[in-house]
């Protein structure tokens, strides 16, 4: 990439014990390619040292105490500094150098987001057979129900305009896992296929071990997939994080 893209960018990472590979996921952000560039983890009480080595590493650290995958990034994506956010799990599997590429595209593209299709180049390991079925029968579920047509629902790397969530209806409301289908679903729904856009990028085998519950998580998706077309879905917490949370800028981080 030659020039510096003229926009502000927050790299927003959820944290839960993520230790082993919180270091490494930092580091491999790129640095220096556009006018400013936030890096933070919403962290959710680890009970290890993820905090700790994201503060030595120079990075934002907001606490979220409230538990779930989607609760961090509801509370994120609202404390997020940024026009431009960038999310990915903090484990080392998606490709984070591709993320300066990635904004270059929904700039030049005029992309209101992207979502990062994981299944077309997974790499060796990355994902456990039960797992990549799993995955196969939510995406075909969600592309049945909603018609929505995005090839990997569960997909946690997206990029895309803060400004979305000036529509209302762009707010996701599922505080766990189910997350990642809504967004999606929502990007589709209210953005237009033409503004919101399905990439395919490498998929590596995972760092640290992971806490999802892989028949539980499986089976709160497929409910949350039912229950959103029925309409029966409900918000149990407000969007946005909490002012008592603390907060790395803030300076009123415990100790960890
Ligand atoms: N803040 C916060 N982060 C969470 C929570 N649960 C999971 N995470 C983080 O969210 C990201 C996704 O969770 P993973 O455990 O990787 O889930 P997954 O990608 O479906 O599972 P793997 O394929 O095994 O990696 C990771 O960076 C987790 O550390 C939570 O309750 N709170
Ligand atoms: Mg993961």
């Amino acid at each position: 990439m030659a020039a510096v893209l003229p926009v502000s960018v927050t790299v927003l990472l959820p944290t839960r014990n993520e230790e082993e590979a919180i270091g490494m996921t930092i580091d491999s952000i790129p640095r220096g390619w556009c006018k400013d560039l936030e890096i933070m983890i919403v962290d959710g009480n680890s009970s290890d040292a993820t905090r700790k080595i994201a503060l030595d590493k120079g990075i934002r650290v907001h606490l979220e105490d409230r538990k779930g995958y989607g609760r961090a990034y509801r509370t994120g994506f609202d404390v997020a500094k940024n026009d431009i956010i960038v999310t990915l799990d903090a484990d080392c599997t998606y490709p984070a150098e591709l993320i300066p590429k990635l904004v270059e595209r929904l700039l030049d593209d005029d992309l209101d987001f992207i979502s990062c299709d994981r299944l077309t180049l997974a790499e060796e390991g990355s994902m456990s057979g039960i797992h990549g079925f799993g995955n196969w029968v939510l995406s075909f579920t969600a592309r049945v129900l909603f018609g929505y047509g995005f090839k990997d629902s569960q997909s946690g790397m997206w990029v895309f305009r803060k400004s979305i969530f000036n529509d209302e209806k762009m707010k996701p409301t599922n505080d766990g896992m189910p997350l990642s289908e809504e967004m999606k679903i929502l990007a589709r729904k209210h953005l237009g296929r033409k503004k919101a856009v399905e990439i395919s990028v490498p998929y590596r085998p995972r760092v640290g071990e992971a806490e999802i519950h892989t028949w539980g998580d499986g089976w709160k998706n497929l409910r949350f997939l039912f229950a959103k077309r029925l309409g029966l879905h409900r918000t149990l917490t407000p969007w946005g994080g909490r002012d008592s949370n603390p907060d790395s800028l803030n300076k009123n981080l415990p100790e960890q």
